[in-house]
């Protein structure tokens, strides 16, 4: 029996909860592993967290617990999200887990004892957001961007991998590639050229062990150090592996292409082990010209866009992405993108044609007619180019190529129908085939793009699928053989849209949270009038304190009003605020505000509330929260 389709995702740092960055890469992995799937094939799809490193330790000390009790408080986040998003994963691996770390250290004995890892000093400029030794050139470019702050100094006594010893073999490995096999080892082309001019500039050892933190898994008998973040981070593809080594696919963001396409190999090699068959680097989801982070506070949360489904959320995702491109995120073209092909595109088109069958026909599906004219060739042939296309490209991963297609094709069809004119052929009973040849055309196209689409969406397929009258899951049919004489049910299934429109003025209106549409909604400012002026005294009688949110939660029945219990360093209060209708509970935990803290409590909505949050606020009354820096303890006077 041959290997399941190993297909992997990074492993993401529990320093943060999941942003659409990460949901993104988690989603294009599990469409791929369940497109794999209705080609046949076993797939073995893995995921998990990277809790070990500098990175975590530090945000843990900043929240004052334990980096395990950071990695299980947001591990718990991931493994939420994906079960709720219906991820398809085998296992969700976290490098704390007991296996990993006994795969870590075995394999760290091994090289050593080959010489691939050998002990020495190190000296240099170290990036502790990028977990990684800086070269002089990289450190110029740092400060030049004025992140200069993010690079500390360090000497220590460190354990390298003979990375300098692998570079001919990883050019030699990627020409190869090139010439034999005549594809992108690195998935897109111009990626793979960025891979290609980083080996031949040279390369260095690679310090994979560090003293200056515990968090870690320890290098075997010698414990001082810990394992070097990365290196513990990439055997999690080993550990995860079973019985399906060597990973045919591995996705990650441009930002960790290095580490994979370089470090990873020269690992392997170093192993003994089979290469990885292709990684695919994709771009990133920016806000404005910035890439999102949580220290920029420009992060979308998953959960503010599945509102309008998962389906939904996964389809925007793969059709609007470039794969290997960077693309802007703005709500207004998720909206506009939700309500062109799904609300109208296929959504309409599926309801145009049930309820023909249904009005027309009884509910029966015609079969095909012998006789269908040139037009409905033509359509039923563009079909046939279009669903190839499909499965071409969605076979190197490039769904934005399948599904542009294809809905290319839909859209054609919705002119076929308007060119038919159906109501007018139902009028003429001598034009009873014509018609037949119609609703049949339009029932095939449907049942098809139900199966092509299905590991993008697959609940929505699913439903289309029972509405078009099969039975069965979707889900279970062969990916590529769909064909066009299929035995037919008798009838289709009750009709209902499948995507409801999205009224985008309304939720303009209501998504303007903090990390909403920057750049859209900048409302005209009609600024308020200044007030009388107050002496110091009068102004100092305010006490203001820098308080931390530790819980949140809505007021039933209210849409405005958020309880939260927060943290004002001498003491925890309870404080009801009125931002409910911009800011969700689940944002608010964690967060710093700026409190008034000796206004007299009073009862809201039968709740008392000792205190009230500094915030902004526009034309609209939605508020802006007050920032505080992370460095900021609860407690602080703010004058
Ligand atoms: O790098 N747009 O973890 P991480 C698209 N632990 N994708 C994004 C994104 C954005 N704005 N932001 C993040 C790490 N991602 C390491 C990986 S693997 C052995 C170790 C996605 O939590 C993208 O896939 O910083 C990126 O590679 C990954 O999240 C980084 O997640």
């Amino acid at each position: 029996m041959s290997k399941p389709f190993y297909l992997t995702t990074p492993i993401y740092y529990v320093n943060d909860r999941p942003h659409i960055g990460h949901t993104y890469t988690t989603v294009l992995a599990d469409v791929i592993a369940r497109f794999h799937r209705m080609l046949g094939e076993d797939v073995r799809f893995l995921t998990g967290t990277d809790e070990h490193g500098q990175k975590v330790e530090k945000a843990a000390a900043a929240r004052g617990i334990a980096p395990k009790a950071l990695a299980d408080e947001v591990v718990a986040n991931y493994t939420d999200l994906w079960q709720r998003m219906g991820m398809t994963h085998d296992r969700f691996i976290r490098t704390t887990d007991a296996d990993h770390r006994a795969t870590v250290q075995s394999w760290f004995e091994k090289l050593l004892a080959t010489g691939d890892i050998y002990k020495a000093t190190y000296k240099g400029l170290y990036s502790v957001s990028d977990e990684a030794y800086v070269t002089e050139t990289q450190a110029k470019e740092l400060q030049a961007q004025g992140l200069a702050h993010q690079l500390i100094e360090l000497e220590e006594e460190t354990y390298f991998f003979r990375l300098s010893a692998y570079q001919d073999r990883l050019l030699a490995f990627y020409k190869e590639f090139r010439e034999q096999e005549r594809r992108e080892w690195v998935q897109p082309e111009f990626r793979f050229n960025e891979v290609l001019r980083f080996v031949e500039g040279g390369l260095q050892d690679l310090s994979i062990s560090r003293t200056s933190i515990t968090w870690g898994i320890p290098v075997p008998g010698d414990t001082k150090h810990v394992v070097y973040v990365w290196f513990d981070a990439l055997l999690n593809y080993l550990t995860g592996a079973e019985t399906a080594w060597p990973p045919d696919l591995q996705l990650v963001g441009k930002d960790i292409l290095r580490f994979h396409a370089v470090y990873w190999p020269a690992f392997l090699m170093a192993m003994g082990l089979e290469l990885p068959k292709t990684i695919l680097a994709h771009g990133w989801w920016l806000m404005g010209e910035d890439k999102m982070s949580k220290s920029k506070g420009n992060v979308v949360r998953p959960d503010t866009l599945l509102r309008f489904g998962n389906d939904a959320l996964r389809f925007f995702f793969l059709r609007d992405m470039q794969v290997g491109h960077d693309r802007g995120f703005s709500f207004e073209g998720f909206m506009d993108r939700l309500n062109a092909d799904l609300a109208n595109g296929l959504g309409n088109l599926a309801s145009r044609t049930l309820s023909m069958i249904q009005r027309y026909r009884d509910g029966r599906i015609p079969a095909l007619p012998a006789h269908r004219d040139g037009v409905t060739r033509t359509h039923e042939g563009l079909g046939r180019a279009a669903f190839d296309q499909y499965l071409e490209n969605a076979r190197r991963n490039y769904f934005n190529y399948a599904l542009g297609p294809l809905w290319d094709y839909l859209r054609g069809l919705d002119g076929y129908i308007v060119e038919k004119q159906p109501w007018v052929l139902a009028k003429d009973p001598a034009k009873a085939e014509e018609l037949d040849a119609v609703l049949h055309l339009l029932w095939q196209a449907l049942r098809m793009t139900a199966v092509l689409v299905a590991p993008v969406m697959p609940g929505m397929a699913q439903e289309l699928w029972t509405q078009l009258g099969m039975t069965g899951l979707v889900a279970d049919q062969r990916v590529d053989q769909i064909t066009w004489d299929v035995s037919m049910p008798e009838r289709i299934g009750p009709i209902q849209p499948l995507f409801q429109r999205i009224d985008k003025e309304k939720e303009m209106s209501e998504l303007e949270t903090s990390a909403a549409a920057p750049a859209e909604a900048k409302p005209a400012l009609d600024v308020p009038e200044l007030r009388e002026t107050i002496d110091y005294d009068t102004f100092a009688k305010t006490d203001l304190r820098v308080g931390k949110v530790l819980e949140a939660e809505r007021v039933p029945k209210s849409d405005k009003l958020i309880k939260m219990r927060v943290d004002l360093g001498f003491e925890l209060r309870t404080i009801v605020g009125g931002i409910g209708k911009a800011y969700a509970p689940e944002d608010l935990v964690g967060r710093r505000v700026v409190v008034v803290a000796n206004l007299a409590p009073r009862k809201l909505m039968g709740i008392e509330s000792h205190g009230m949050l500094l915030a902004a606020s526009d034309n609209a009354g939605l508020p802006y929260l007050v920032a505080v820096p992370e460095e900021a303890h609860p407690g602080f006077l703010v004058k």
